[in-house]
């Protein structure tokens, strides 16, 4: 359990978190706003919109992977601490290591040692060394990421790993015959070098379709799906699965075969198996038509919550916004430094604007060839979700925030 409240105190270069203290040291790069955030944990909250999803997730797998005893197949492991070691975040996955998600830009770091984790992946490898062929992690993750409507430095991922040895999987399909799981060929799009295509066959298959019908099953059959081919250091072959919300394709999920190597290194060798990512705000906006990533944060205000205060988490909802007030449209530019990064500007515009900032979008890159600089100018959106903001307070919030960016970053404010 990591339910003790968290506290920063960078005074004497430590960091409080969930009751451990962490040495701060040059990449330490956590905001104090982020820090009341962590560990909340809203998908173990009670009639939270993450929380029904959670269940409906959990009931799927049970009801879909039963062994002979009748039995889930599945263990379910929901509060892990997010806090995790970059080796359990990076290197068990395989994450080489000039891979761009190591950079400081891309994840919140405690110390050089520590981080939060990016993904529920990072607990993978530490399960699968526990014996457990069959699991699902839920999890809040972190991540320094662009600012818009679907994007949120926290969120929360389900992880799904199956791991079958050789005659199970075949057995299974009730496929007889000599047929084996490993053999010593060569690797290219369609399977790893260790691998039959007759294993990756099967696995693609179950993986595949027990996603598409976890789609149907919380969306209907009239949702609209697709796959895209994909890559990550820790599958092969990789997929992602889009659904159409909106209008648009929206990207939910990440999934492939498991590498071996990632296994074998796990002590798991002997088999093989399947995993997933998905994010579950991206499937409860779906679910609940939430229009909005940050209504997920209203979990004190009454308004939100009695809307998904239901007995059976597969009830149908549709979200009806409480009442939607005026957007505050701004634009801001400056001339950039050296190493400057979007991320850095995105990172400081949440922890100074807070949830008040709907959308921050980068609107025109611009260089000057005789002053040899760059200029990029952003739209900042602002939305209140629960008031009608003010223009005096846009202005202020939109002051500081210019403030922050040339004392932090350095940049030179061209108003
Ligand atoms: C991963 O995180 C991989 N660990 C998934 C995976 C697991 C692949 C196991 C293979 C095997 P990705 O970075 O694409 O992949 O994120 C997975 C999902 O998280 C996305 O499809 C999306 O639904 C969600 N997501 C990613 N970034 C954000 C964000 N900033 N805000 C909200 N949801 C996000
Ligand atoms: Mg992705």
């Amino acid at each position: 359990c990591y339910c003790t409240s968290p506290k920063l105190s960078e005074k004497n270069g430590t960091i409080e978190l969930l009751g451990k203290t962490y040495k701060t040291d040059h990449v330490t790069n956590i905001r104090s706003s982020l820090i009341p955030k962590i560990g909340i944990g809203l998908h173990n909250m009670k009639h939270h919109p993450l929380n029904l999803l959670k269940k409906q997730i959990v009931d799927y797998f049970y009801k879909n992977f039963i062994n002979r005893q009748k039995n889930p197949v599945f263990s379910v492991y929901d509060s892990i601490s997010p806090v995790v070691t970059l080796h359990q975040n990076f290197d068990s996955l395989l994450v080489p290591v000039d891979h761009v998600s190591r950079k400081l830009s891309e994840s919140f770091y405690l110390n050089s040692e520590y981080m939060l984790r990016a993904h529920t992946s990072a607990h993978q490898s530490d399960l699968i060394r526990t014996g457990l062929n069959a699991f699902l992690v839920f999890g809040d993750v972190y991540r320094r990421d662009t600012i818009d409507s679907s994007h949120y430095p926290i969120f929360h991922q389900a992880e799904g790993v199956r791991l079958y040895r050789g005659q199970e999987l075949f057995s299974k399909m009730n496929i007889t015959g000599d047929y084996q799981i490993f053999e010593n060929g060569e690797k290219n799009e369609t399977k790893q070098p260790l691998h039959t295509k007759e294993a990756v066959m099967i696995l693609e298959h179950e993986l595949k379709s027990t996603l598409e019908n976890l789609a149907f099953e919380l969306f209907g059959k009239d949702v609209e799906t697709q796959w895209v081919d994909a890559y990550f250091p820790f599958t092969h072959p990789s997929w992602e699965l889009e659904i159409k919300f909106q209008g648009e394709w929206l990207e939910v999920l990440g999934c492939g075969i498991m590498e071996q190597e990632l296994l074998t290194a796990a002590g798991a060798g002997d088999q093989i198996g399947w995993a997933f990512g998905l994010g579950l705000e991206r499937l409860a906006m779906r679910l609940y038509s939430i229009p909005d990533i940050r209504q997920f944060w209203r979990y004190n205000d009454s308004g939100f919550m009695s809307q998904f205060d239901v007995k059976d988490p597969s009830t149908p909802i549709k979200y009806k916004e409480v009442s939607s007030y005026p957007q505050r449209i701004y634009n801001m530019s400056f001339w950039l430094t050296d190493g400057y990064n979007e991320n850095d500007f995105y990172d400081l515009v949440r922890n100074v604007g807070g949830d008040v900032v709907e959308q921050v979008r980068l609107t025109d890159d611009f260089y000057h060839p005789k002053m040899k600089r760059h200029s990029h100018c952003y739209e900042i959106v602002y939305r209140d979700m629960s008031k009608s903001l003010s223009k005096e307070e846009a202005n202020i919030i939109h002051k500081q925030i210019g403030e922050a960016a040339s004392k932090e970053l350095g940049v030179e404010n061209r108003w």
